[in-house]
């Protein structure tokens, strides 16, 4: 089978430019009304009959029969098993990476995540303090996006948090299984263990683990089971199903974020090798069919011949047909007047990934405002980002980057404020927060600020 990749090619001088570059944007998560009725009789099932409820949904939806949940449950030592028997270069690429990613929350914490405070000049000592999260869940996706990476993405950080337990749920992968509320794993043998997923969790600090998945499994850890603890906060990414049961237990948990299709935005001045330039378009688009990859150049010579490099190299692609797919449906080669001009269009998309493909980065990287993650000069390929640089890859998609930042240390923080109020502070506040709490009609709050000034004045309007 031959597939061909033709972005579709867009000119910011083209008169029609305005509507097509929209049409090419526009993507509708798909909210399927079926699913989110599921999810919902799933999760109100876990709730009220706890294991029970999980071992019937993990048995017809993936296929694992077991008496206990307690047997679904995979221990430290099973992690430490599947690591140790890796082959020598997995196991150094993993704990590599692993030590980077590390490195890079620990300067994230030093940098925003420590408690601070102050005393004002009435001696009053104002300050935030930064506590982690008790417990949380990873959600790991069976089958084809069973990633030990963003295994490692969602737990390092939340270890460097300080988090005490870290509890994973992974669903059995089974062969051709049904997507019907399930975990829609598609490619491993029923029962088989992911066994690189056991090994990242080794290295990631995973503290217990129960292969479960879907829905069912998203709702064990928000409410709790007689087995699985209940979390405070669920990350992770995860089919349509898990996705819907993510939005429905916010509130009872926290949530990281409902991640759509991956995206790749390469801002080229023409000076990368074009062939790189194509890898990198492909390196997103092989993630799925829904996958964005977009080239934004004002050298119409070099997008021809990044086009020729994508038919090169295009038939080298085990995963093909989901690149082509992904490229005609969703990718761009959009010509632009000039690289100020890209800059300003990249800041429309906000997209999830951003590479500066310039001999001279740095003098773009000040025009660009929205992005997930920026990648500067031809070396640093978005894949070494997905990997071992060490900023997190779980990342804002769908123009989500205008407002929200990557996952980090902060999501598996929380903060409380501090106040200590000095003798002389309760003077000068007191007579503020009186005045204040008079104008609501609060009047205990106004004698709770007044009963501690030196001279208690008599209360206002009272009964
Ligand atoms: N690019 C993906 C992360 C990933 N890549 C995992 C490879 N493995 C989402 O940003
Ligand atoms: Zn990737």
């Amino acid at each position: 089978m031959s597939f061909t990749a033709v972005p579709v090619r867009l000119s910011t001088l083209d008169p029609n430019f305005e509507s097509q570059f929209a049409a090419r944007l526009h993507w509708a998560a798909d909210t399927d009304a079926a699913i989110e009725h599921r999810v919902a009789d799933i999760l109100a099932d876990v709730q009220k009959r706890g294991d029970a409820a999980v071992l019937a949904y993990t048995e017809r939806f993936d296929g694992l029969a077991a008496g206990q949940v307690s047997e679904l449950e995979l221990t430290q030592s099973d992690f430490k098993t599947a690591f140790d028997a890796l082959p020598v270069a997995q196991k150094a690429a993993l704990e590599a990476a692993a030590r980077r990613v590390r490195s890079y929350h620990e300067a994230q914490k030093k940098a925003g995540g420590e408690s601070w405070s102050y005393r004002d000049e009435d001696g009053t000592l104002l300050g935030q303090k930064v506590t982690p999260l008790d417990r949380v869940g990873i959600y790991v996706p069976g089958g084809k996006a069973a990633y030990p990476s963003s295994l490692i993405m969602n737990a390092v950080p939340a270890h460097v948090a300080g988090v005490q337990e870290i509890i994973m749920v992974v669903p059995t992968p089974v062969r051709g299984s049904v997507a019907t509320g399930g975990s829609g794993a598609t490619t491993a043998t029923r029962g088989e263990r992911n066994e690189l997923v056991l090994a990242a969790a080794y290295v990631a600090g995973v503290t217990r683990a129960f292969t479960i998945g879907g829905a069912q499994a998203v709702a064990a850890l928000a409410y709790g089971t007689e087995t699985v603890p209940k979390v405070d906060k669920i990350t992770g990414p995860g089919n349509a199903y898990v996705a819907s049961a993510k939005k429905r237990v916010f509130g009872t948990v926290g949530i990281d974020m409902i991640a759509g299709p991956s995206e790749i935005l390469v801002l080229a001045d023409g000076s990368t090798p074009a062939e790189w330039v194509a890898m990198d378009l492909f390196s997103q688009a092989e993630h799925d069919e829904l996958a964005q990859s977009i080239l934004l150049c004002p050298d119409a010579a070099y997008i021809e011949e990044v086009q020729r490099a994508i038919d090169r190299l295009l038939p080298t692609m085990p995963r093909a047909a989901i690149i082509a797919k992904s490229l005609n449906d969703r990718g761009a080669l959009i010509h632009t007047r000039s690289m100020e001009e890209a800059c300003a269009i990249s800041n429309r998309i906000a997209p999830e990934h951003l590479e500066i493909s310039s001999d001279d980065p740095h003098r773009w990287e000040p025009l660009l405002k929205h992005a997930g993650a920026i990648f500067l000069g031809a070396y640093t390929s978005e894949s070494l980002g997905d990997y071992c640089a060490g900023p997190n890859h779980v990342l804002p998609t769908s123009g989500t980057a205008r407002f929200s930042s990557p996952l980090g240390v902060y999501d598996f923080q929380k903060r409380s404020s501090l106040i200590e109020v000095s003798q002389a502070g309760a003077q000068s506040l007191g007579v503020i927060a009186a005045e204040m709490a008079y104008g609501e009609g609060l009047q205990a709050h106004a004698r709770a600020a007044e009963l501690r000034l030196d001279t208690v004045p008599p209360m206002r309007g009272g009964a």
